[in-house]
């Protein structure tokens, strides 16, 4: 096969399944001409252990025009020791082939295996019952009439059976025909590349290729991408550039979405193995937790909180602990990194793994730390289990907090023009909701009016409460407006309702101070006189100004005096009260804050994730260790800073803490 116009390619892959030895990789062969048992010890003991590939490649022309299909197979192993990999083989398929020998008829991994179909949702399929050259056609009959029952109330209830000898070559063909119309039955199969989505690519194998370097093979689960990209190895985090593609012997210079495809990387190949991803830098996102629906075939199975449940997800394979949510909520937990999005299908083994349990799809990667089984938790999720128009419509009716758009879109891959597209739609409909932008999203948050509304009500009628009967003080700061209004939510979403009200005038900040518009400390004589005075002794003095005792010296104002003066200043906002005997100019906090951001970015790009500490602030910036103490406190209280243990973080933009 030569290059094909990329727009014209069709890719459907089916994973066969069944009992040991009841013909897969014979009909496998007699489709696609290829043995799949490739390994020595295969051959020696004539069965399959690890998943095989194989191609059928065949055009077709609809409506006068031509299209190139790939019939992708996977070929598992029967045999109940490697269960494991005949799991990492289905988790990522189009479609299953079924396959069951007419003088055995149905067998425990029979049962098994489609019982892991049905919980994976695959519905595509076919049944081919094999081995008929050795049976009369009454028992044909027969074992076709119990596989009916079987596979009744299954995903693959309309799998059609075709009765067939891998020996004779009796009916491969009618088989092989239907497989081929799956083709002209458009529905999910992939043809141009997909733009709604980012690329994820599902990796089963690795080796080095002579002249080449790094080959993985696996398929494309969404998206697409081209030879030159840059996609994220999901293991080890790592950047690596994609070189070139092939399908089966066919180079390609794009892959979307339902294509096998082997890739050659420029990744070192002993760091890659089966179940890893490369995706998309925009969508990589490893978790430890995600909340799934999750039903199991015994529907008197008692779940119990400190097992370990094997997970199979994708091609991987997890140790991971399973906690009731409520109704079929879940929630998984794994000591290692997990790659998964909203919709994945999984399934989940006993401790021994011995037995398979029951399986399930992934609800949200992004599992709240707190009220993890509340009610809105649960209203929350069963809201997810809708199309992503309808969950976030739902969803913005109830989430009080609003519906984080960066999240959302990570948890379902969904690129940032199709979440416009939804966003549009929204508008169209009606539905009113403001678009917060929170710092370190590049997605806003949405938060419906009617919330927005109230929060901003409670925020202009605390405050206005407060000039009344604080007249002398000009406002207050983030953290104390918060915690007057008793705030719940994070204080990123207060923040960005605040920025709501700063945008359109409805309240102003002077320095730190926030306050209605209309709200203004007059200066008394006393006070102007003063700040005339005092102003440019602070600024002399730059990041240590005096202590009130040494302003006494210099200014001649008796102590009393200059204290209250000093409070009245900072009520005003006209002077910054960091410490009891300590008062700063907004300006100079404002430099100091700057100086801060810097220290702390410097700190970041060590990547220790440790933050900045007093030693290090004092050393930068010649301020004694006391006074450091107290500015740093200071910082925190006002919500700059945050401190964790000996370590302390910038948590926002000092703009937002001590206006521009
Ligand atoms: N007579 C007859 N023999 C068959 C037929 N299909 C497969 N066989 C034989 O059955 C044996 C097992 O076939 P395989 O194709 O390896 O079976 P499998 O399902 O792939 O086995 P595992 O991968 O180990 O689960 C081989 O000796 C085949 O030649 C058939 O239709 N008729
Ligand atoms: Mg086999």
């Amino acid at each position: 096969m030569s290059e094909a116009s990329q727009n014209n390619t069709r890719s459907l892959i089916f994973a066969t399944a069944g009992h040991v030895d009841h013909g897969k990789t014979s009909l496998v062969a007699n489709i696609t001409g290829i043995d799949t048992d490739t390994l020595a010890e295969e051959k020696k003991r004539g069965l399959t252990i690890v998943p095989g590939y194989a191609y059928h490649h065949f055009s077709s022309v609809i409506d006068g025009e031509e299209f190139q299909n790939t019939l992708g197979f996977v070929d598992v192993p029967g045999h109940i020791d490697f269960i494991n990999n005949m799991l990492a083989g289905v988790g990522a398929v189009d479609g299953a082939l079924l396959v069951i020998a007419a003088d055995d008829g149905i067998m425990p991994q029979t049962r098994e295996h489609l019982a892991i179909l049905d919980l994976l949702a695959v519905s595509r399929g076919a049944i081919a019952l094999t081995k008929t050259d050795r049976c009369d056609p009454e028992r044909v009959r027969s074992v076709v009439e119990e596989i009916e029952q079987l596979k009744t109330g299954t995903s693959l209830k309309n799998a059609p059976i075709f009765p067939l000898s891998n020996e004779t070559g009796s009916g491969i063909d009618d088989l092989s025909k239907y497989l081929e119309s799956q083709f002209s039955n458009d529905s999910g199969v992939k043809t141009a590349a997909d733009d709604s989505q980012y690329f994820r690519y599902l990796i089963d194998r690795s080796f080095v290729a002579k002249g080449i370097g790094t080959v993985v093979t696996g398929s494309v689960r969404a998206g697409s991408t081209k030879t030159g990209a840059n996609l994220r190895h999901t293991d080890t985090g790592e950047l690596s550039k994609l070189r070139g593609a092939r399908l089966d012997k066919a180079e390609l210079s794009e892959i979307h979405a339902g294509q096998r495809a082997a890739l050659n990387m420029s990744l070192d190949h002993k760091l890659v193995s089966r179940g890893d991803w490369l995706v998309d830098e925009k969508l990589f996102h490893p978790i430890n937790r995600m909340d799934v629906a999750l039903n199991f075939i015994d529907s008197n199975f008692k779940l119990h909180s400190s097992a370990q449940y094997h997970l199979h997800i994708g091609a991987s394979h997890h140790i991971v602990n399973i906690r009731h949510l409520g109704e079929s909520f879940y929630q998984i937990k794994c000591n290692a990194t997990m790659i998964a999005h909203h919709g994945d299908r999984f399934i989940v083994r006993d401790p021994a793994s011995q037995h398979t349990l029951g399986g399930g799809s992934v609800v949200d990667i992004f599992v709240p730390r707190r009220r993890r089984s509340s009610e809105l938790r649960l209203a929350f999720l069963s809201a997810m289990q809708n199309d992503s128009l309808t969950t976030l419509k739902l969803l913005l009716q109830t989430e009080a907090d609003g519906v984080k758009l960066q999240e959302f879109a990570t948890n379902r891959n969904i690129r940032e023009a199709q979440i416009d597209k939804f966003c549009e739609q929204l508008q169209t409909e009606s539905i009113n909701y403001s678009a917060l932008s929170l710092e370190k999203l590049t997605l806003p948050l949405l938060l419906h009016e009617k919330y927005h509304r109230e929060y901003c009500k409670e925020i202009l009628g605390f405050l206005k409460n407060f000039h009344e009967k604080q007249t002398s003080q000009q406002g207050l700061s983030e953290p104390a407006l918060s915690r007057g209004v008793d705030f719940a939510s994070s204080h990123l979403l207060f923040h960005g309702i605040l920025q709501t009200l700063l945008d359109s005038g409805e309240i102003k900040r002077t320095g730190t101070l926030l306050h209605l518009p209309t709200h203004k400390t007059s200066l008394s004589a006393e006070e102007e006189a003063f700040l005339a005075q005092v102003r440019p002794i602070l600024l002399q003095a730059g990041f240590i100004p005096p202590r009130t005792r040494e302003l006494v010296e210099m200014t001649n104002i008796p102590l009393m005096s200059l204290e209250r003066i000093l409070r009245e200043s900072a009520k005003a906002g006209t002077l910054i009260k960091v410490a009891e005997n300590r008062y700063y100019l907004p300006e100079t906090i404002m430099t100091l804050a700057g100086f801060t951001e810097q220290l702390a970015a410097t700190e970041e790009d060590k990547d220790t994730d440790e933050g900045f500490s007093v030693i290090q602030f004092r050393d930068a910036s010649e301020i004694g260790r006391n006074l450091c103490i107290e500015l740093l406190e200071y910082f925190d209280s006002v919500g700059f800073t945050r401190r964790e243990g000996n370590s302390r973080f910038v948590r926002t933009s000092k703009e937002n803490i001590f206006g521009k």
